[in-house]
């Protein structure tokens, strides 16, 4: 090897990760890094706001599988991240984001665009480092996407003074790292997975939740071997919507705050939880003790720290979600044949015969559900959907179908306003060949717009569906159903025109008033080559339902009738 600078050698290491498309935007203390990358074959996705950077290399995780990537400046930019990298945290995303720093000699001086990014980070992130040496730089980087990827992955943060991107050294490029004390490959104790087949094929009513964990790992084949030889029931929290294809006959939706009322009904009467890759996170739960009372619950996670956190199980398996239901099936089908389960198939029928036979509500206004349903049937199976927050999201989860895993991305632990748009870019340059659109409401939408600018330039076109309320909706319904309609600093107004403002930013914009040029608008928004916005005016009075009040256990679902 010859002698490299800092910035050559991060360049280079990232080719070796297999890095092709990297967030982000420039300033001056990681300028040497841009210099390089200005020969180098890596993409490079101007962001207009850090913040998106973090959500794009998210977006770009979440739909291929692969580690996404962002690079910032030092101090604001680098603090611009935090959003970003606190989403990443929360929902276990695989990011690996590199800062720049002031040179070594200031740190600790107030210098110009200094931020203590290390200490900021550190509660967010599985790993963080501060590059000494160049020397360093080859191991860090490597350790960085080990860490990220491996275990519960998550956001690395590696922050670089600038002096050490021009100093030089001989680099020596490990094959690969071993980190002290990180196992994260764990193998389930047989005898555990033994008593939990044992347990299960005891269960009269069992019920399967999967999480997030079974899509990163991408366990949905394993999850669905368990769950048709158990004849058993599939709910989902937010994060592992997906997991289970929701028009296949085991599957009951999401489970929880926003649930559906199968999901959140059938847990009140199933005697087995099979709980597996999830945090049991109070959105899915509701009130933890009185979370599936009267279950044996049986969880596997990768990550120990989560077993029993939140709620009590009677069978842990620390272990990664497609090795546990893999090993899980093999012990299943040794012990037994399928299991006949007819009179809770009945049940489970029963229910959702009674919920879908709802009729739905006569009013000229176009409504979200039905916009929802819509909107699965004009686009092709593999389509990916992000979403913002609030209502918007949660009419998504409820009434808009997924049917593969990675399919649906939104911000589930942090509940990022403006999250949707940046992460559908991110995902639309992973997976380019499918169509990706983001659901938003209006309030999230204004909070990261400004990348329309990003997605135009750099030729990345997704569709943002508006549903415009003109209201920030989600704050607008707790204040309708538990403040008594004191609507305080909620309502936006009709501001602004998003036709005008996605052509202000050279992209296309369309309204639409009825549920036909809905379908019009939306079939050409998936063929255009340009990103457009959709603006779907609805009542600022619409509610989603069912709801479970915060605080409260899924047993007492407001179903607004
Ligand atoms: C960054 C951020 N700020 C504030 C909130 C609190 N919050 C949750 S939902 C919501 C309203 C969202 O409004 P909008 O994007 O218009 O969506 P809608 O609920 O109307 O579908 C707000 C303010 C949040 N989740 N994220």
């Amino acid at each position: 090897m010859n002698m490299m600078t800092g910035a050559q050698i991060l360049v280079e290491a990232l080719k070796k990760e297999g890095v092709d498309v990297i967030f982000g935007l420039p300033g001056g203390a990681i300028l040497p890094v841009f210099d390089v990358l200005y020969d180098s074959d890596i993409r490079f996705i101007l962001v207009r706001h850090e913040q998106c950077s973090a959500h794009m290399a998210e977006g770009y995780a979440k739909a291929s599988g692969r580690v996404g990537v962002c690079m910032v400046t030092s101090g604001p930019g680098a603090t611009n991240l935090v959003t970003g990298i606190t989403d990443a945290y929360m929902d276990s995303v695989p990011i690996v984001a590199f800062t720049g720093q002031v040179p070594r000699s200031m740190i600790g001086k107030d210098g110009f665009q200094e931020a203590d990014i290390i200490g900021i980070t550190m509660p967010i992130t599985k790993y963080n480092v501060q590059i000494r040496s160049a020397k360093e730089i080859p191991y860090e980087v490597k350790k960085a996407f080990f860490l990220a990827s491996t275990g519960r992955t998550g956001p690395v943060l590696i922050d670089l003074p600038k002096d050490t991107q021009t100093e030089t050294t001989v680099p020596e490029f490990p094959e690969k790292v071993s980190v002290r004390g990180y196992h994260p490959d764990h193998e389930p104790h047989p005898l555990q997975v033994k008593k939990a087949a044992q347990l299960l094929l005891k269960g009269e009513k069992p019920l399967i939740l999967a999480g997030g964990g079974v899509i990163s790992s991408n366990a949905s084949p394993e999850l669905m071997a368990v769950a048709e030889h158990l004849v058993a029931p599939v709910a989902t929290s937010l994060m592992g919507k997906g997991a289970i294809p929701e028009n296949h006959p085991l599957s009951l939706g999401v489970l929880g705050m926003h649930g559906t009322r199968e999901a959140n009904k059938l847990i009140l009467e199933a005697d087995l939880l099979l709980a597996v890759g999830l945090r049991f996170s109070d959105r899915t739960t509701g009130k933890f003790d009185e979370f599936a009372s009267d279950c044996k619950i049986i969880h596997i996670d990768i990550d120990a720290a989560e077993i029993g956190k939140n709620v009590p199980a009677d069978i842990p398996l620390v272990t990664d979600a497609k090795r546990g239901l893999k090993d899980l099936y093999k012990a299943l089908t040794e012990l037994s044949d399928k299991k006949d389960n007819t009179t809770w198939m009945k049940r489970v029928q029963e229910l959702r015969d009674l919920f879908r036979s709802e009729p739905e509500v006569k009013d000229s206004n176009l409504k979200p559900p039905k916009l929802m349903k819509e909107l699965r049937s004009l686009l092709p199976p593999d389509t990916i959907v992000t979403t913002e927050v609030g209502q918007n999201q949660m009419w998504a989860s409820l009434f808009f179908k997924v049917y593969k895993p990675r399919t649906f991305i939104t911000s589930g632990g942090l509940g990022t306003m403006g999250f949707g748009f940046p992460a559908a870019i991110g995902a639309k340059v992973a997976v380019p060949n499918v169509p990706v659109v983001d659901i938003a409401g209006d309030g999230s939408f204004i909070m990261t717009e400004q990348e329309l600018a990003c997605s135009v330039t750099e030729e990345i076109p997704v569709v943002v569906l508006v549903l415009n309320n003109r209201m920030l909706g989600m704050v607008a319904q707790w204040q309708r159903l538990f403040y008594q309609r004191r609507y305080s600093a909620v309502e936006l107004g009709d501001v602004p025109d998003f036709v005008k403002l996605a052509e202000a930013y050279g992209a296309q914009g369309m309204r639409v008033q009825s549920y036909e040029e809905f379908r019009k608008a939306v079939n050409e928004a998936v063929k255009s080559e340009v990103t457009t916005v959709i603006d779907v005016p609805i009542s600022p009075e619409e509610n989603v339902f069912p709801m479970v009040p915060a605080g409260k256990s899924l047993r007492e679902t407001i179903t607004g009738e």
